[in-house]
């Protein structure tokens, strides 16, 4: 590999606007260039705060943005903004309209914008929007603004990138709060109700308001605010709740392990995990963050009926202890299934189990399992673990009543050795139906 800098690397580390345009075309078109910015600028990343604002087509995004670039900018912010075009025909006006919209402050020194068409991205849209993103932190702003439309994969991109997500929605009735619950809804940290100059504002305000209350607790609560993007009402208090869900979350979401990231929708995650399960065989070294196993860990806990005592002891391990206790194993003539996995949790039990136990001790399992996947990491379960009993108990420290019940190895997956799917087997081979029409 040569060893010599790509000649925009220093004028865009330096701030460069030019610079700073063409490593973003470089970006956008997946150019040979991009690869050597990518590695050149990679130390310099995660200093941004990311805003990822998104919501229905003609919500007032763009507005809102550009009234929040003049209150970022009376707070002394330097920002840009990744304004993600659908580029269909039909909005085939909206980069022009973005401009327009943000032209206002596009000039200011201090500010950056650049719209993207969401068509063409080689490495795929969220990648190329991901990178965007790099370059205008490793170029020195302290905050980056993307908008995307609310529909279909921009949400997921938005979840990806974004350290705050915005989601801003038009006032409306019913069905069209409906139709954003469906969607949209789950992904917010921060609701905005723009166009409060409509009558219908408040109300959907309330109802949004409501409809949290439906939803599990977050930290910081979400909050409803209603903004006139128009004349900046309320654009403030936005940025003010900005502030605080910066303080809460920190910044560089996209750039730590997918373990660590803020957990979007537990449960529709954990189900859509289970769907896709897949045993991880081989790991990556990345390790697992300790928070990430106490967040997976809690889920599993969850979901145990009220008064229930806990039959499962764990033991999560990595770095040298987890070393020695491989070592001990294959000593002891263990084989593991896994191989290379930067984090172990050890399963035991120190009481003698009935029927029910054994069966809240495997959906206990399942849910760690299920929580694990969603948070992006892979696991491969040690079930011969148990006739290893002593190895483990001498390894560990284990109380003496206590009885090894299995491992899981996890961390993430080398995606190329992920274990073939089990073959379905045909339901009637496990299933009968009594009674159905
Ligand atoms: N009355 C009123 N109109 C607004 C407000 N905010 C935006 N608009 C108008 O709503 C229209 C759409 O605004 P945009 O900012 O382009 O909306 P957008 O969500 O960025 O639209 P797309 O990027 O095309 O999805 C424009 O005509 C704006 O002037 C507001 O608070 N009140
Ligand atoms: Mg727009």
């Amino acid at each position: 590999m040569s060893r010599t800098e790509h000649p925009l690397v220093q004028p865009l580390l330096a701030g460069d606007r030019r610079a700073i345009a063409r490593a973003i075309t470089a970006f956008e078109v997946d150019a040979p260039a991009a690869r050597a910015i990518a590695a050149a600028i990679a130390p310099r990343l995660g200093r941004a705060h990311v805003i990822g604002i998104t919501g229905a087509p003609g919500a007032g995004k763009s507005t809102l943005i550009n009234a929040l670039l003049g209150e970022l900018l009376a707070r002394g912010r330097r920002i840009g903004v990744v304004a993600v075009d659908p580029s269909s025909p039909i909005s085939g006006g909206a980069v022009l309209g973005d401009r327009v919209r943000m032209a206002e402050h596009g000039g200011h020194e201090n500010v950056f914008v650049r719209s993207v068409a969401s068509r063409g991205h080689l490495g795929g849209l969220s990648r190329a929007t991901s990178r965007m993103v790099d370059v205008l932190d490793a170029a020195g702003f302290d905050t980056i603004v993307v908008e995307t439309v609310g529909a279909g994969q921009s949400e997921v991109e938005i979840v990806r990138v974004a350290d705050t997500r915005i989601v801003v929605c038009p006032p409306g009735l019913g069905d069209d709060i409906q139709a954003i619950k469906a969607g949209i809804l789950e992904i917010a940290d921060i609701l905005v109700v723009n166009k409060g100059d409509s009558p219908l504002a408040e109300r959907t305000a309330r109802d949004l308001k409501d409809m949290l209350h439906l939803r599990r607790h977050r930290t910081p609560p979400v909050k409803v605010l209603v903004t006139v993007a128009t004349t900046g009402a309320g654009v403030p208090a936005v940025v003010d709740e900005i502030a605080v869900h910066r303080g809460a979350v920190g910044v560089g979401t996209r750039l730590r392990p997918r373990g660590e990231a803020p957990s979007v929708d537990e449960a529709a995650a954990a189900a859509r995990a289970l769907a896709a399960e897949r045993t991880a065989r081989r790991f990556l070294p990345a390790p697992v963050p300790a928070g990430a196993v106490r967040e997976v860990l809690r889920v599993g806990d969850r979901g145990v009926a009220g008064g229930q005592g806990r039959p499962w002891r764990v033991r999560a391990l990595a770095g040298p202890p987890l070393e020695r206790l491989r070592q001990d194993l294959a000593a002891a003539g263990y084989a593991s299934p896994s191989e290379g996995a930067p984090a172990w949790l050890v399963f035991t039990t120190g009481e003698a189990l009935d029927r029910t136990g054994w069966l809240d001790y495997g959906m206990f399992l399942q849910r760690v399992l299920a929580a694990a996947r969603a948070r992006g990491l892979g696991a491969c379960c040690e079930g011969a673990l148990a006739p290893f009993h002593k190895t483990v108990a001498g390894a560990l420290g284990l109380d003496p009543t206590e009885i090894v019940v299995c491992a899981l190895a996890i961390g993430r997956p080398d995606p190329a050795a992920a274990a073939p799917s089990a073959e379905p087997a045909p339901l009637e081979q496990f299933a009968q139906f009594h009674g159905f029409d």
